[in-house]
């Protein structure tokens, strides 16, 4: 999972773009970058690192210009070394940089492409580069003196060669700002605009929440297949580039990558979180209307806006019985030291007197790995309680993602191939209750009725694009586990436009 963001303002758009990438950090704490356009160059800034340490005074004061854009990744194909951090930039045709969100489930075949048909090589592996790459051939075709319709020509165009999720923003030199969201509009992407009296300013992002710090108002999301293309005088011109574009947007979005205070294809994402707690208080109270438990506990921070609602609907105390450290720091390791893996103990603490002889219910926004909620449920037990009950938001994660989210393997998912109760008596709870998953599309809908369909495929392996197969599994399965992640770390490739700290060091 990433963040983007592209803003094409009357003013110097390093600030705004710094701002909007420290609230889509959530998004992605492994590497961030930005690149802006400046009297016909690029200049770009890139590192391993949070938004903070990435960007400092220096980097800031050469990345002028009005345009630009700016990532924050979380790794999900590639490896996690700082040349496969973003934004990207190809030389041809024009001069283009491009940021990605998401994950080509053709890669590997895109790549041989163009490599053998587009004459196009690709340095890293990262199937970002992959998506400029495509965009920019396609874009090539079009002549010297692009007009709109010729953009959107070249994206609908990439929608054909390109499977899988993507949400992308672009800068072509001297032409403006393009963005434009996969066919089913799996990952997020939003627009709006401001003006302070000296015209019409666009920004363009993952999530709306981007665009209330910046003060811009969200015009809306784009629609699945859609492209928007902002010209350098700051107007707007849309167009649907999909030949059979259909919303079926990652529903995990709603569980926990998005921020709450996002709204997401209509649905604002408290409401839905809200709603997805009412909905799980049905289900206890239906399976179990005799239950005993004396208070619900959320474990920090996702999942406190379900189970409120869910305490309040079961009419049970809610308490905070768990404090999350925020200042984690790092783990220094001296000479005649191993390293001591760090435990949940280091990030949350219980509070004694809420779990001392109670019934209580833990509730997380989902069960993944189910490593952290097992230590968890053990605190909870050292802490007092007498029983301890184990609520998902989520329905259980039993398949891999494939578009974009960093998850585990199947095999490492505590769900895959097991029950519910298989998975309660493995993580150590007396009683473990699960989302109903059309009770979660349902709880989406409650909030934006139009929402028909959704990506859910780590919950029920139906995979809406349709080309994941046993192979394509098999191939991930290998490349995400834990070994194969290691070997990947600290590749290294070549960038194309001076990285600031190039210049620098
Ligand atoms: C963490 C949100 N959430 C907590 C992420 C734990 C799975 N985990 C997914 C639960 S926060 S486990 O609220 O954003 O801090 O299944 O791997 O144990």
């Amino acid at each position: 999972m990433c963040g983007i963001v592209g803003l094409l303002a009357k003013q110097a758009v390093n600030q705004g773009i710094y701002d909007a990438l420290t609230v889509l950090q959530h998004r992605g704490q492994d590497a961030a970058g930005m690149m802006t356009w400046h009297e016909g160059r690029f200049l770009l800034r890139k590192s391993n690192g949070l938004v903070r340490d990435v960007f400092h005074t220096r980097h800031m004061a050469r990345l002028k210009g009005n345009l630009g854009i700016g990532h924050v990744r979380y790794p999900t194909a590639g490896s996690s070394s700082e040349a496969e951090s973003q934004p990207f930039y190809v030389n041809s045709p024009y001069g283009i940089a491009l940021a990605h969100n998401g994950n080509l489930t053709n890669s590997d075949q895109l790549k041989r492409e163009l490599f053998t048909s587009d004459l196009r090589h690709i340095n890293t592996s990262s199937d970002s580069e992959v998506l400029l790459n495509v965009f920019a051939h396609e874009l090539g075709k079009q002549g010297l003196h692009l007009a709109p319709g010729d953009i959107f020509d070249a994206v609908r165009r990439v929608h054909r060669r390109c499977q899988g999720g993507y949400g992308a923003v672009a800068v072509i030199n001297g032409v403006g700002l393009v963005a434009f969201r996969d066919p089913h509009g799996i990952r997020p992407v939003v627009f709006g605009t401001r003006d302070e009296g000296q015209g019409q300013e666009v920004m363009i992002a993952s999530e709306s929440v981007a665009l209330d710090v910046g003060g811009f108002e969200l015009h809306r999301d784009l629609a699945p297949g859609e492209a928007i293309f902002v010209d350098m005088a700051g107007e707007i011109h849309t167009q649907q580039c999909a030949d059979a574009p259909r919303l079926a947007s990652c529903i995990f979005e709603h569980v926990y990558l998005a921020r709450p205070d996002s709204i997401l294809d209509g649905a604002y994402v408290y409401g839905t979180r809200m709603e997805m707690g009412r909905k799980l208080g049905d289900r206890i109270q239906s399976e179990w209307p005799e239950h005993d438990i004396n208070v619900v506990i959320p474990i920090p921070d996702t999942s406190r806006t379900s189970a409120l609602e869910l305490a309040q609907h079961l009419g049970v105390t809610y308490r905070e019985g768990f404090m999350k450290n925020r200042y984690i720091g790092r783990t220094f390791i001296m000479p005649g030291q191993t390293q001591r893996k760090k435990s949940v103990r280091q990030k949350l603490n219980a509070i004694g007197v809420e779990f001392k002889g109670k019934n209580v219910l833990l509730v997380d926004d989902s069960i993944v790995r189910g490593t952290t909620c097992k230590q968890i449920i053990q605190m909870a037990r050292e802490a007092g309680a007498n029983k301890v009950y184990f609520a998902s938001a989520a329905p259980p994660v039993r398949y891999p993602n494939v578009y974009g989210i960093d998850m585990p393997a199947a095999s490492e998912l505590i769900a895959h191939g097991r029950s519910e109760a298989e998975v309660g008596e493995l993580i150590g709870a007396d009683r473990i209750f699960y989302q109903d998953l059309e009770d979660l599309k349902a709880a989406c809908r409650e909030v934006n009725p139009s929402l028909e369909a959704f990506d859910c495929s780590v919950f029920d392996g139906n995979y809406v694009t349709g080309d994941i197969d046993d192979a394509y599994l098999s191939a991930l399965e290998a490349s995400r586990s834990d070994g194969a992640r290691q070997q990947s770390a600290g590749d290294h490739a070549l960038v194309g436009v001076h990285n600031q700290d190039d210049i620098d060091d």
